[in-house]
C-alpha cells in the first residue's frame, strides 16, 4: 500500500512553485497568516499535523504545541523566532527551523536607510520641496555621517553587515555583545565596548538582538537617559525589545534628537499612536527584509527547512539542533 504523504500546515505566502515542491512530499492544509492554529485547523487536521509552515504572525506558543500533538517540525518563514515558545517546543520534541544569512544585507540597507534618513533629515526635505519652501530660501543644513559613531547594540550577522555599511561611510563603529566578537574587532570592523558606555558614546545607537523574555523592554528610560541628547535611536530588530511609552517620553521631551524605526511594540502600528506625532522619527512597516529577492530567498529556505525535516534529510537552519540530534532521520 503506498504510504500517504505526511500533513503539514502552510500559514505563509508561498509561491506556487515552491508550493509544488511542498505537495511533492506532504498534503498541505492551508489556514490564513496570522490565524491562531490551534482555533483556525479544525481537530481532525490538528491531529494528523507534522509539519508547520509559518511566518512570524502566528503564535507557536505552549496552546498551540498541546493542539498539534504529532508535530514535528515548525519552519518559520523568518530569522527570529520570538513567536515560537522554543523550550516547550524541544520539551516536545519538536524542532523549529529559521532563516538565518539570507535577510543580512537587506535589513542592513535598510538600517543604513534610517541612519541616512536622520542625519539628512530627508523626510522634512521631501516636505519642503513640495509644499514649496525652497521658493522661499534654501533648506536647512543638516549632519554628516562621517566622523559619527554607529552603536551597535548586537553584534550577530546582521549587525557585522550594518557595520561593513558604516565603514563605508566613514563612520566610527562600536559594538556592545554578551559574546566578544573578536574577529570583527582584529578586522578593525567595530571596537567594542560595555553596554553603558556604548550607550553613552553612540550618535546612532542601532539594536541588533533578538526578543526573548531576558531582552523585552531592555532598552527603556535608563537608556535613553544615559544616549546624547543629540543621538538617535535605530531599531530594525523587534519592537518589544524597546519600552515604546519610554521612548516617546524620550523624544516629546528632547532627550533624544530622535529615532528611526522598522518595527513596533504592536504591528501594524495604530496611526493614532505617539509615534506617528512625533516628526523627529522616521517610520517603516517592518520591511527590513522585504524586498523580491530576499523574500524569496527566505521563502526557498524555510520551504528546503520544511520538506528536508519532513523527508529525513538535515535542514540547513535549526534553532534546536539537539531535537534533530536525538532522534535524526527518523524524526518525522
Ligand atoms: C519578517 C523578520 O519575519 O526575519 C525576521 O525575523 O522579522 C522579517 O523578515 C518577515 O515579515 C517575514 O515574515
Amino acid at each position: 500500500m503506498p504510504q500517504s504523504l505526511p500533513t503539514v500546515i502552510v500559514s505563509a505566502p508561498v509561491p506556487p512553485d515552491l508550493r509544488s515542491a511542498v505537495e511533492a512530499a506532504c498534503r498541505i492544509v492551508e489556514v490564513p497568516i496570522g490565524e491562531r492554529l490551534d482555533r483556525a485547523v479544525p481537530a481532525a487536521e490538528r491531529q494528523a499535523a507534522r509539519g508547520v509552515l509559518c511566518t512570524v504572525r502566528t503564535p507557536v506558543d505552549a496552546a498551540t504545541l498541546e493542539a498539534l500533538p504529532g508535530l514535528k517540525v515548525v519552519s518559520n518563514f523568518a530569522v527570529g523566532f520570538d513567536n515560537i515558545d522554543v523550550p516547550h517546543a524541544t520539551g516536545r520534541g519538536v524542532l523549529v527551523c529559521n532563516t538565518p544569512g539570507v535577510l543580512d544585507r537587506a535589513v542592513a540597507d535598510l538600517t543604513m536607510g534610517l541612519v541616512i534618513c536622520l542625519a539628512r533629515d530627508m523626510v522634512a526635505g521631501d516636505a519642503f520641496v513640495r509644499q514649496g519652501k525652497w521658493q522661499r530660501g534654501a533648506a536647512p543644513l543638516t549632519s554628516d555621517l562621517a566622523g559619527k559613531t554607529l552603536g551597535l547594540l548586537g553584534m550577530g550577522r546582521i549587525g557585522r553587515m550594518v557595520a561593513r555599511r558604516a565603514q563605508a561611510f566613514d563612520m566610527r563603529v562600536i559594538y556592545h555583545n554578551r559574546n566578544r566578537d573578536t574577529q570583527s574587532e582584529a578586522q578593525g570592523l567595530a571596537a567594542y565596548r560595555q553596554r553603558d558606555a556604548l550607550i553613552a558614546e553612540a550618535d546612532f545607537l542601532s539594536v541588533h538582538i533578538p526578543l526573548s523574555p531576558e531582552t523585552r523592554g531592555s532598552i527603556g528610560t535608563r537608556e535613553f537617559d544615559a544616549m546624547k541628547r543629540t543621538a538617535y535611536l535605530i531599531n530594525t530588530a523587534r519592537g518589544a525589545v524597546v519600552d515604546e511609552a519610554a521612548l516617546v517620553r524620550a523624544l516629546q521631551e528632547g532627550r533624544i534628537a530622535g529615532a528611526g524605526l522598522d518595527v513596533m511594540e504592536r504591528e501594524p502600528l495604530d496611526p493614532g499612536s505617539p509615534l506617528c506625532a512625533l516628526p523627529n522619527v522616521v517610520l517603516q512597516a517592518h520591511v527590513g527584509s522585504a524586498t523580491v529577492e530576499t523574500r524569496r530567498a527566505m521563502m526557498e529556505l524555510a520551504v528546503r527547512n520544511l520538506v528536508d525535516a519532513m523527508t529525513g534529510r538535515t535542514p540547513q537552519a535549526m534553532v534546536n539542533p539537539a531535537v534533530w540530534d536525538a532522534s535524526g532521520a527518523g524524526h518525522v
